[in-house]
């Protein structure tokens, strides 16, 4: 039997993760239930569990601080340790965001909170930095499961998500930058492609990578004209210096289905592939271009997921899967469970 082909899907997940609850959020002056809720992170494991033949669960060890310095700037993690100390019945909401270029804050004053973060749906509060931190250690193992050949490709449930966090910047419901740690810990091996298939654009895994060459990002979203993050993720935004055309946005209109989907991965996806070379791929897999999801405008299917699934494995790349948005838990599993065995069906080794 050819190598691999037998082996499990490494799945990495820290119980951890479970303690950071967001419980509202302020959205355009509407106190809303927040949608990034334990019940997602629950659901996927709800599906892990159920197919063990399929999936090996495991839990980080390693605290990855080292990590997390590679991408971040140190005042975000002098910040959200700062929010260790508030009570368990506080959460601090951010209210004041000046404008970057005309002040200065202070990281271990909570209520400078604002100058990192760029949204009023992103609270910190005791449980904060341990969740994120255990979210980015999963995207650490997951890198590791496979940079070292142990698996094709490995999942890690991140959860807090990632990909709208900066080197310096929180919001999106996203605190430390997952795939970017992931890329980071590559890319002395080789070129990475990051390709973000989450409904709303990768605005931070953009600006990290914007000027460089070595890691390629790639994401599909909702035009960010109508949607978060608004302010970036337009088609002109192409990368700079010698990271230019290094940096590819795609907006697709609101209703886009999997079949539209599928027809923007082949045009767009594969020439970029084919021209980068990349050696290892960072999947954003976000689960909001759900055709139910209460938050993302896509209209996909739990079928379509299998499809593309099928597609990124095609590639043929290593293949790093982190978990993004999705916010309709009780499909949630089942998608991330879809486009998963979409890439073990594909027959690698034939
Ligand atoms: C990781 C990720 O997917 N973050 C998304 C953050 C989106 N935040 C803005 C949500 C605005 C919610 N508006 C609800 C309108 C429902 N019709
Ligand atoms: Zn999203």
């Amino acid at each position: 039997m050819p190598a691999n082909k037998s082996k499990k899907t490494p799945v990495f997940f820290h119980t951890d993760q479970l303690n950071h609850k967001p419980l509202f959020e302020w959205a355009f002056g509407q106190k809303i239930k927040h949608p990034e809720t334990t019940s997602r992170a629950e659901s996927i494991l709800k599906s892990i569990q159920a197919n063990p033949a399929t999936y090996d669960l495991r839990a980080p060890k390693r605290f990855p601080l080292d990590a997390i310095k590679g991408i971040h700037n140190t005042e975000l993690s002098v910040l959200y340790k700062r929010a260790k100390s508030l009570p368990k019945d506080k959460t601090m909401y951010p209210s004041v965001f000046p404008k970057r270029d005309l002040r200065t804050a202070d990281p271990t004053r909570l209520q400078h909170a604002g100058y990192y973060c760029f949204d009023s749906g992103t609270p910190l509060n005791s449980t904060t930095w341990s969740a994120a931190a255990w979210s980015a250690a999963c995207a650490v193992e997951t890198t590791k499961a496979v940079a070292t050949g142990e698996s094709k490709m490995a999942y890690g449930l991140c959860r807090p998500p990632g990909h709208h966090a900066g080197e310096s910047t929180f919001g999106g419901y996203c605190y430390l930058n997952n795939a970017a740690i992931a890329a980071h810990l590559l890319r002395s091996q080789g070129r990475v492609l990051i390709l973000d298939i989450d409904f709303h654009h990768g605005n931070g895994t953009q600006s990290i990578f914007y000027k460089n060459k070595d890691v390629f990002t790639v994401s599909i979203h909702g035009d960010p004209k109508d949607y978060f993050p608004f302010y970036c993720g337009h088609e002109n935004e192409r990368g700079e210096g010698i990271g230019k055309n290094h940096n590819l946005n795609i907006t697709s209109p609101t209703g886009t289905d999997g079949q539209e989907y599928m027809r923007i991965l082949q045009k767009k996806i594969l020439p970029i592939v084919k021209k980068f070379q990349p050696k290892f791929l960072v999947l954003c897999a976000g689960f909001d271009t759900y055709v139910s999801d209460p938050i993302g405008g896509f209209a996909l299917e739990t079928e379509d997921y299998h499809d593309i699934g099928g597609f990124i494995a095609k590639l043929g790349l290593p293949t790093i899967v982190l978990q993004e948005g999705g916010y309709e838990a009780k499909s949630l599993g089942r998608n991330v469970h879809s486009l998963l065995s979409g890439f073990n069906d594909f027959k690698h080794y034939l």
